[in-house]
């Protein structure tokens, strides 16, 4: 190999010179910057280029027969390289790949043989990260059960359609796919009729309700509502006691703990006046015994509770404690079906610690999608008790059941 150093006052100038002198099969060695002389200060940097040839292997190069590219002519022509510079410009020196190279690290290091396997090595533990990265994700993306990973293998035409259907509705796929697995033989070939009739006869193993409040023989039975704010509580409450009231001639009074705002004892008044039960207001917990005592010989007590946010720990506190004293039968959690699903799921997580026993979905015309109710009573296991479906009291309430709720999902009920 011929080795040879250059000085220029810009890189261009050095290949220039290194082309002129060694030709195109140059390779550059090793760049640096020359200091300048302290009788020279004004002068511009010079920098020393140190290239190389390795002249037998240009040879043994030229003279091998190629044939590439489709070229019959059989003459190999190197690729150009492109987007660096502009090599349409005037005077543009033809730029070869080392060049390219060298271009994009002129500034910071030299490039020679340790520094190339230096970057080498770099390249594959880079390659190496990634990988590792890529690996992770594939195994999170399985693990929370995406799209892709989680659909149920091999399911025959129409238990894939039900599992499309349910996730058009917005059910978890992961939710949706160990659903169908529970239900069994989803690769069993059915007609669509016929597996969807399966698929809404197996649901109630699966989506857990309450069924009808079960009055009890001696003594009231009390319920409490509880939930976030504007959830539905008063209203839906006001549907339950004119159903027992009405339909079922029951004896039923109201009790409310929500007197954070004057508009809320008027709401619950005016109810309690059209429905005619009885109404207590008890504005601090001392004064439920008392309120309780004067139930005593009804058949339904139902509590109402202000709206609190279960983010607020305070507020959450107070209707611990509210709860503490009441010790209801059963406690309602109150939901909108419009709330998202980590809402939902950060509502009931919260909620939890009062040892509520039912979950109420209201707003049910006011939303589309109503996978969002799917997945939070499969996550929570915790049964439903009623859905609401509109403002009219004391209508647009139905007891939950499963199968009229899938039917729900898929758009085949709407409203009442
Ligand atoms: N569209 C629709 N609106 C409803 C439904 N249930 C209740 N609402 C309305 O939602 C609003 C709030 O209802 P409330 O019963 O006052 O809610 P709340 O949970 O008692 O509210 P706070 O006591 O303030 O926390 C009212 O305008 C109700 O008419 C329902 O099922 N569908
Ligand atoms: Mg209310």
């Amino acid at each position: 190999m011929r080795i040879k150093k250059f000085a220029a006052s810009s890189m261009r100038e050095a290949l220039l010179q290194i082309k002129e002198e060694l030709g195109e099969d140059a390779v550059i060695l090793k760049t640096r910057k020359i200091p300048k002389s302290v009788f020279n200060l004004g002068s511009k940097d010079e920098i020393e280029v140190t290239a190389g040839i390795d002249e037998d292997a240009v040879k043994a190069e030229r003279m091998a027969p190629l044939k590439m590219n489709g070229n019959p002519t059989g003459v190999y022509k190197r690729p150009r390289s492109s987007n660096i510079i502009d090599t349409n410009a005037p005077d543009a020196p033809e730029i070869r790949p080392f060049f390219k190279e060298l271009i994009s690290q002129e500034k910071t290091q030299s490039v020679g043989p340790d520094s190339q396997s230096k970057k080498d090595k770099q390249q594959i533990e880079e390659l190496k990260e990634n990988i590792q990265e890529l690996t992770t994700l594939v195994k999170n993306i399985v693990g929370n059960g995406s799209t892709a990973s989680s659909a149920p293998p091999a399911l025959s035409g129409a238990w894939m359609n039900i599992y499309k259907q349910l996730l058009d509705a917005e059910v978890k796929p992961e939710i949706a796919g160990s659903v169908l697995k529970k239900i069994g033989s989803p690769n069993l070939l059915l007609s669509d009729a016929m597996a969807e009739k399966t698929f809404l006869s197996s649901i109630n193993d699966i989506f857990p309700v309450s069924g009808p409040i079960k009055l009890k023989k001696d003594s009231p039975l009390v319920i409490a509502f509880v939930g976030p704010t504007g959830s539905g509580k008063t209203t839906t409450l006001a549907k339950i006691a004119a159903h027992c009231c009405l339909n079922k001639n029951r004896k039923v009074s109201i009790i409310t703990a929500d007197t954070y705002r004057i508009a809320a004892i008027e709401q619950i008044r005016m109810f309690a006046d059209i429905i005619k039960v009885g109404l207590h207001v008890v504005f601090s917990p001392d004064e439920i015994d008392e309120a309780m005592k004067s139930c005593a010989s009804d058949d339904l007590v139902l509590i109402d509770t202000a709206g609190r946010s279960q983010r607020n720990e305070e507020h959450m506190d107070d209707l611990k404690d509210l709860l503490g004293a009441f010790i209801p039968d059963e406690i309602h959690l109150v939901m909108s079906a419009t709330t998202k699903d980590s809402d939902l799921c950060d509502i009931v997580n919260r909620y939890r610690s009062f040892n509520i026993n039912r979950l109420i979905f209201t707003k049910l015309d006011e939303t589309v999608k109503l996978g969002n109710i799917f997945n939070i009573v499969s996550e929570s296991a915790i049964p439903v008790s009623y859905f609401t479906f509109g403002q009219s009291v004391p209508d647009d309430i139905e007891l939950a059941h499963p199968s009229r709720y899938i039917q729900r999902l898929w758009g085949v009920v709407k409203g009442e």
